[in-house]
């Protein structure tokens, strides 16, 4: 648009302008919008002007993760979480670049049964942390988050203090499909969290069951938050979950509940001495706590350093830190063969009437399994026979 004023000059205004001639071509707008259909228009120039957005290349993830960058930080873990196969080859390779800066933070899993506190104690100690000085990540792992789309969500309105703390990264739930596909982005998740500079990274359990083990196996600290009442139904808890932790922590140690609060980290306190420590050469013991009043956080805090420099100095600390990276292989590796027998076009075919045959009887399960299995050979082998 002309901002010389001679050039709004009409043609018929004399170059003179006189008042009577006091007419200019008013400036345009740059879009209009129809008024009955709310479809708004924009001249093609305007378009032209709006910027493509750039595709980031392996190197400019690398570096701004590096450098700390919470947004780059957050678009390589959007990256890692893709399922598209085509970002598959470019995550790993911002990871391979990362790796070297990996590992080296303390992670701590939280989990207990739903309204336990799990998330107003992390917005307390995550808080405390940074208080400190520690950047911290706070993760989801919620096996259900693709059927629920992700419960986490209302937790980062939730951790509003925590959110907007500069030395704090609060990352929802990836949906993954499966909890395999959840657990390997999570892992990865943290990864890059931890080579953005994160010194504690904390991984919430969210949604009932199997997500407990999950996230057993991918940190360094487990801890069980429990309510008071615990006595004899133990809250639904089954024992297997108490077996897992590091530390049991009676959360909502307040007000008219302080005192049974106190009975209970007692009633816990017995019950551990019953059950296999989750950690060699660490003692669980039962504590409690009040993540609304934040009390009871630094000593969690101070249990916390003192797991991780009594396992470091015995070895338990790297030792489990292999285990669950070898453990991580395997299962990727069974993932990979069951999709990969599933997902073959022949024995898709065959299924059903190999299924079929085993209900009716004329095929023992045994003998089904076999021929299914040669098939599947004999297909991979006529593949890779072409692909040669
Ligand atoms: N009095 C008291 N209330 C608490 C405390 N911690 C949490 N609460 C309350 O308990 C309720 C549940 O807390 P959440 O932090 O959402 O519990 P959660 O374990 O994350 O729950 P899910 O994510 O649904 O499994 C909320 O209303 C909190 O305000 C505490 O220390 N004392
Ligand atoms: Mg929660």
């Amino acid at each position: 648009m002309p901002d010389n004023d001679d050039d709004l000059r009409p043609s018929w205004v004399p170059k003179e302008k006189n008042p009577e001639f006091a007419c200019t071509v008013m400036r345009g707008i740059d879009s209009a919008v129809n008024s009955v259909t709310s479809a708004k228009y924009y001249p093609k120039e305007n378009l032209r002007r709006v910027p493509l957005r750039k595709k980031m290349s392996v190197e400019e993830y690398v570096e701004g993760v590096k450098k700390g960058d919470r947004m780059i930080l957050a678009k390589a873990i959007t990256l890692i979480e893709s399922n598209a196969p085509k970002d598959f080859d470019k995550a790993q390779r911002v990871l391979q670049a990362l790796l070297p800066r990996t590992g080296h933070s303390l992670r701590i899993g939280i989990t207990g049964v739903p309204g336990a506190g799990k998330s107003t104690f992390i917005e307390a100690f995550g808080q405390l942390l940074c208080q400190q000085g520690y950047k911290v990540a706070v993760l989801a792992v919620d096996p259900t988050s693709s059927i629920t789309g992700g419960s986490i969500l209302g937790d980062k309105t939730r951790m509003q203090k925590l959110s907007r703390e500069p030395n704090c990264f609060i990352r929802p739930s990836p949906s993954g499909g499966t909890l395999g596909g959840v657990a390997r982005k999570s892992r990865e998740t943290m990864m890059l969290c931890e080579a953005a500079g994160c010194d504690v990274i904390l991984v919430e359990t969210v949604g009932v069951g199997q997500s407990e083990t999950t996230v057993r196996s991918m940190v360094d600290f487990f801890m069980l938050v429990v309510l008071t009442g615990a006595g004899d139904d133990l809250q639904g808890i089954k024992k297997g979950i108490m077996e897992l932790a590091d530390a049991i922590v009676v959360n909502k140690a307040d007000g008219d509940n302080l005192e049974r609060a106190k009975v209970t980290q007692g009633e816990y306190e017995r019950m551990v001495e019953f059950i296999r420590p989750a950690t060699e050469g660490w003692k669980t013991h039962a504590y409690r706590c009040s993540a609304l009043q934040k009390t009871g956080l630094l000593e969690l805090w101070a249990v916390m350093r003192e797991f991780e420099k009594v396992t470091k100095k015995s070895g338990a600390f790297e030792n489990r830190r292999q285990r669950q990276i070898i453990a991580w292989v395997k299962t990727m590796i069974d993932e990979h063969l069951h999709n990969l027998f599933y997902e073959d076009p022949v024995i898709k075919g065959r299924l059903p009437e190999v299924r079929a045959a085993v209900l009716a009887g004329v095929v023992s399960p045994s003998q089904a399994v076999a021929e299914l299995i040669r098939t599947f050979d004999l297909d991979r082998a006529a593949a890779r026979h072409l692909d040669s």
